[in-house]
């Protein structure tokens, strides 16, 4: 996944659990990365420290389903659109994704 000015590109879907994604600041100012659940607009979890501009990270998430936005809160960054909508679900359950489009129906 990609942070920069401004914006997060990421999958829109994710599944539950253990979940390595690379994250890559190929912005020029630093970001920060964090998901909360949408239902709760609580921090789930957040990077150990702001990404430098350049900066490639490894990082483990481990979210349970549900809908989340992924946020860099940094310097206002939020403000200027450094959020992204992010569904963790299952796609062994067949369950309809909704409003994305995303997920696949099999
Ligand atoms: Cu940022």
């Amino acid at each position: 996944m990609f942070l920069g000015e401004y914006y997060i590109s990421m999958p829109a879907v994710l599944s539950p659990g253990r979940t390595v994604l690379r994250v890559k600041n190929e912005g020029f100012e630093e970001h920060d990365l964090q998901f909360t659940r949408a239902d709760a607009d609580s921090v789930t979890w957040r990077i150990e420290k702001r990404l430098s501009p350049g900066e490639v990270r490894t990082v483990t998430l481990d979210l349970d389903a549900g809908a989340y936005a992924a946020i860099c809160d940094f310097a206002g960054h939020l403000g200027r659109g450094m959020f992204v909508d992010v569904i963790v679900e299952s796609d062994s359950g067949g369950r309809p994704g909704k409003a994305l489009g995303g997920p696949k129906m099999r």
